[in-house]
């Protein structure tokens, strides 16, 4: 028995490597989230700007809950299981008319995670179109293996080191529209990318990267997870805190020495690191 996916959609999933669009959210709750994120924003610039939009979870009890959301659980145990941890969480926010744009990469490439199995999944808080710059993907490529990628720290490119994926078909890319409150699921091996936002308003989503089962070992260094569903049987990963309050010091203490191992083991291999 599942319970938010269909067999059909979970059918979709695994041999796609996508599924989308999920609605978890209503309009009425995504825009109060979006309302919470940029009161959060007006309050503490620099802890939602830059590396500090990676594990916001850890100093925001909104966003905290977004990613422990009960729904949006049930449907990620009827993609991967009922034991889920998950690493970390990106804030993709791409303001109104941004040339930012993100390359075609898969996620897992430099995460150290092995195997490569979890799923990212994507919480669209505003319009995520063709013309605010929805993501897309390359259909069925997670069952093609991880691809070498060239390391091109472009200016615009909103990824780490600017990673794109070689030999990729761009002409087989589906796009991932969503409304705010919509969601989309991707496996960490899939191919997908985004273009910059062409609209007048801010495209924002908030990424759960990645939720994987806790047998998962990670090869690279010390990452810190949260125990989203289940048990945790393996104790591979250290335990991050939930917030109980917004930016509580020792919080934000912890999400700081978070990201510093999570940047090492992003940029592991290379000497240039971009501050995000
Ligand atoms: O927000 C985007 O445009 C890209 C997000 C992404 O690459 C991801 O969530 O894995």
């Amino acid at each position: 028995m599942h319970k938010k996916l269909t067999r059909e959609q979970i059918d979709s999933y695994d041999r796609d490597g996508y599924l989308a669009p999920i609605t978890v959210f209503s309009e009425a709750e995504a825009a109060r989230l979006r309302k919470l994120l940029e009161e959060a924003e007006a309050k503490h610039p620099e802890a939602l700007a830059g590396a500090a939009r990676n594990n916001a979870h850890c100093n925001f009890t909104f966003l905290d809950e977004i990613a422990h959301n009960p729904v949006l659980l049930d449907a990620v145990e009827d993609l991967i299981g009922p034991d889920v941890v998950f690493c970390a969480t990106v804030l993709f926010i791409k303001e109104a008319n941004d040339p930012g744009f993100v390359s075609w990469h898969q996620d897992g490439k430099y995460m150290g995670l092995e195997p490569n199995n979890g799923v990212t999944v994507w919480v669209a808080l505003s319009e995520s179109n063709e013309v605010s710059g929805c993501m897309q993907v390359i259909p069925g490529s997670h069952k093609q293996g991880m691809r070498d990628h060239n390391d091109t720290y472009a200016d615009k490119n909103i990824l780490t080191r600017g990673q794109e994926a070689q030999g990729v078909d761009a002409s087989t890319a589906v796009s991932m529209p969503l409304k705010p409150g919509q969601v989309s699921f991707h496996h960490q091996s899939v191919v997908h990318s985004s273009q910059p936002n062409q609209s007048n308003d801010r495209r924002i989503g908030f990424a759960i990267q990645t939720y994987f089962s806790p047998q998962v070992k990670q090869t690279k260094g010390t990452t810190f997870v949260q125990l989203a569903r289940g048990e945790d049987k393996y104790g591979h990963f250290e335990t991050a805190p939930r917030p109980r309050e917004d930016m509580n010091s020792k919080d934000v203490a912890m999400r700081d020495h978070m990201n510093q191992l999570w940047s090492d083991i992003l940029y592991h291999g290379t000497d240039k690191r971009r501050d995000y």
